[in-house]
């Protein structure tokens, strides 16, 4: 049999900030789940114990993801499960709530998450060039050019000029070599490098 609530019940469209903002507390079972989780949000916590407690709600459902990194919240109709924080909006919770799963070593940065299969010759404010946040900052261009005699011409292999160039700097770039004056003379020509910016993650 249900038990009836004589608090009001949430209404989700004029309580903006249901979680904890309700008098009915949405039927959770404690302060220890969805609304403990959204005072993190809210930032007024650094951590919670407990970010993955089940809500109960008042007609007896359980909310629960299973997830650490997101609240779980009833609604009048169902359950919801918004994320811990997102500032960005990249759909990943930042690291600095020290969770296996988030993983976001900008949350103030979109281009900075998990799975970022880009490179960019700026880095960001926190991660530095570690777009992918693996913690390595690896280059996009690593070859050092190559431009030798060989017995059928030049031997070539495109590349920086001596050494890699290191996230956003700028250096030469070979991308010609040839035989300058004949047999055994091979060199880059004029025009044979170009600058180029080097990209990280
Ligand atoms: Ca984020
Ligand atoms: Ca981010
Ligand atoms: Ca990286």
């Amino acid at each position: 049999m249900a038990t009836l609530s004589l608090l009001p019940a949430c209404n989700l469209l004029t309580d903006v900030n249901h979680f904890d903002g309700c008098q009915a507390n949405c039927g959770e079972a404690g302060p220890q789940d969805a609304d403990a989780a959204m005072r993190i949000a809210d930032g007024a916590l650094a951590t919670d114990a407990d970010p993955d407690e089940a809500s109960v709600c008042t007609d007896g459902r359980t909310c629960d993801d299973h997830q650490a990194c997101t609240a779980n919240v009833c609604t009048p109709t169902g359950c919801e499960f918004p994320l811990l924080q997102d500032n960005d909006g990249d759909g990943f919770v930042p690291s600095a709530f020290g969770l296996a799963c988030a993983t976001d070593c900008d949350d103030g940065d979109p281009k900075v998450h998990p799975g970022q299969t880009q490179f960019f010759t700026f880095h960001s404010e926190l991660a530095e060039f570690d777009y992918d946040c693996n913690g390595i900052q690896e280059k996009r261009f690593t070859t050092v050019a190559v431009c030798q005699d060989g017995p059928s011409g030049c031997k070539f292999t495109e590349g920086w000029l001596e050494k890699v160039a290191g996230c956003g700097v700028t250096a030469k770039w070979v991308t010609q070599c040839v035989e300058l004056s004949g047999k055994g003379t091979c060199g880059v020509p004029a025009g044979g490098m170009i600058n180029k910016v080097q990209e990280c993650r």
